[in-house]
């Protein structure tokens, strides 16, 4: 039977896993209804536990546990709330709701940290209304940078224009860390991957996080009429995406260990019976080695730009990012691993295929994370699953963790 604060845990995954903006599947996307309610329930949770809660602007939240020394450089455990689309409970929401049910054990215990601990959720990591990633984090590093401030949602707002005339205001802190303000960052997240799983492993730690590009292609061609234009004359931009996405899936195959995704489409005009003037599509490509990344982004550009050439079709695009892997932090790795072996007896890293805030915390300050096995690997899908043990796992080893800080 699992702790308090574990069940605890484990009911409010689901309990958050249920507010959703969609009655037939999970989305939860920036200062959404669903994601300001689910904002408000954590920090709920947050301040039933005796933290000092606060939200952002882009509403984002923080509990703060200040512990015996509050002036000391804070440790921060986070990770996001908001989703995909028909997305899981666990992917960013695990590492939130963890957090909290270690600092909730260490207070049973009656243990105080002799440093602050900070709770962080952010608003949006997946980047799925403003098409970029990490606006959360990046907003409490005082770091949103031009580029995503003038991305602009499906209905043509910027993200600037949707802070300041939806944003959270009232009552919001404005949240800029600084290196000095902060010791380190730690995220405990689902693995989102297989391998876990083949090794039999609950947990482990991780090593890095691979590299990637995200660019948003615009193909321009001509509108016709689909009766009527006989088909050598035609410029059709869809069928002239289609064959670089059939392109760029060839060249990552043939690429080890690297990875393409085209996850978004959409089409101008758009009818059945008009031939497609514009095709614009999201190119998702990771890699563990930098130069490998943006070698095949090179060589898929390249391939893009005759086949459009060789179509009469026009070719563009905007890189949405442009991220090199990030290491994770050797000293506080091996913290992490110590208390992975205590609790697992072994001590496995992984690279991350996946994104995470931690990538944007690197840029202050070292930082760790914990996986969490997930059943098949599956994840950005409803039927993602941790089970409650590696859950207990997970939740043993940060607690293991924070208790081996008070003497490091
Ligand atoms: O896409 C990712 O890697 C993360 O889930 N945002
Ligand atoms: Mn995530
Ligand atoms: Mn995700
Ligand atoms: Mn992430």
């Amino acid at each position: 039977m699992s702790s308090p604060p574990i069940q605890r845990a484990l009911e409010r995954i689901d309990l958050l896993g249920s507010i959703s903006d969609n009655s037939n599947f999970r989305v939860r996307t920036l200062l959404s209804p669903a994601n300001r309610r689910a904002a408000a329930t954590l920090k709920d949770w947050m301040e039933k536990a005796g933290l000092i809660v606060e939200h952002t602007i882009d509403g984002s939240v923080r509990g703060i546990l200040p512990g015996s020394n509050p002036e000391a450089p804070a440790l921060l455990l986070g990770s996001h709330f908001d989703t995909v689309i028909d997305a899981g409970a666990y992917d960013g929401p695990l590492g939130i709701l963890s957090a909290l049910a270690a600092i909730e054990t260490l207070q049973e215990e009656g243990i105080e940290l002799p440093f602050p601990v900070h709770i962080l959720g952010f608003s949006d990591e997946e980047g799925v209304r403003f098409h970029t990633t990490y606006i959360g984090s990046l907003g409490m590093l005082g770091q949103l940078d031009k580029a995503r401030k003038a991305a602009t949602d499906k209905d043509g707002n910027s993200l600037s224009f949707v802070l300041a005339t939806e944003g959270w205001s009232n009552d919001a802190s404005e949240i800029c860390y600084q290196a000095e303000d902060v010791r380190g960052y730690v995220e405990l997240h689902i693995e989102q991957g297989r391998v876990l799983e083949e090794l039999q492993l609950p947990a482990c730690g991780v090593s890095a996080l691979v590299g990637q590009t995200r660019l948003k292609v615009i193909i321009e061609g001509q509108a016709d009429h689909a009766g009527t234009t006989p088909m050598p004359i035609r410029r059709d931009a869809l069928a002239g995406a289609a064959e670089c996405i059939v392109e760029l899936e060839r060249l990552a195959k043939e690429c080890e260990s690297a990875v393409a995704t085209v996850g978004q489409i959409e089409i101008h005009p758009g009818a059945a019976n008009a031939i497609p003037q514009t095709a614009t599509f999201s190119v998702d490509l990771r890699h563990a080695d930098n130069e490998e990344r943006l070698r095949l982004k090179n060589d898929f550009l390249k391939n893009f730009k005759f086949i459009a050439a060789r179509r009469g079709l026009t070719l563009n695009w905007q890189t949405i990012l442009n991220d090199d892997a990030t290491p994770c932090d050797t000293r506080l790795t091996e913290q992490i691993l110590d208390s992975v072996e205590a609790t697992t007896g072994h001590r496995t890293t992984l690279v991350s295929g996946a994104g995470h805030d931690g990538v944007i915390f690197s840029r202050i300050t070292p930082i760790g994370m914990i996986f969490v096995r997930c059943r098949d690997g599956l994840s950005h899908h409803p039927d993602e699953y941790a089970s409650p043990e590696d859950i207990a796992t997970g939740i043993e080893i940060l607690v293991h963790f924070l208790r081996q800080q008070c003497t490091s």
